[in-house]
């Protein structure tokens, strides 16, 4: 069940990868590209952010979309500290966080301890 689940969401994964040439082919990109008012996936697993770097034009706003797909990871919780911003990420649940790509450098997130980091950064 779990198995042909994961493989109807490769295959769309997929198949919406073919539609947007900007993306890496890799199946699990560490840095991706997004357009301003994208909708950017970010998996949560026990390894840290997937992908844990999403660059986009200065200034452009996000919606970056936490899914946590494991309980065998500390990521329970993202963090943006200069926002002052925390959110829970229950199981398997999208959790919908806005964001603004800032001027220049980068907004960083975090798991609630500090441990996994990732980052949004200017294209
Ligand atoms: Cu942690």
């Amino acid at each position: 069940m779990n198995k042909t689940l994961l493989c109807i969401t490769l295959a769309l994964a997929l198949a919406c990868r073919r539609e947007a040439p900007s993306q890496p082919p890799a199946q699990r990109p560490l840095e991706v590209s997004a357009p301003a008012g994208a909708r950017v996936p970010v998996e949560v697993d026990g390894e840290g952010y997937h992908p844990a770097r999403i660059k986009a034009p200065a200034g452009a706003r996000l919606t970056l979309v936490f899914r946590r797909t494991t309980d065998e990871t500390c990521g329970q919780q993202v963090q943006f500290p200069s926002l002052n911003v925390r959110h829970d990420l229950p199981l398997n649940q999208p959790v919908e966080v806005a964001v603004t790509v800032p001027a220049s450098g980068s907004l960083g997130f975090t798991c609630g301890m500090n441990m996994y980091q990732g980052s949004v950064l200017v294209q």
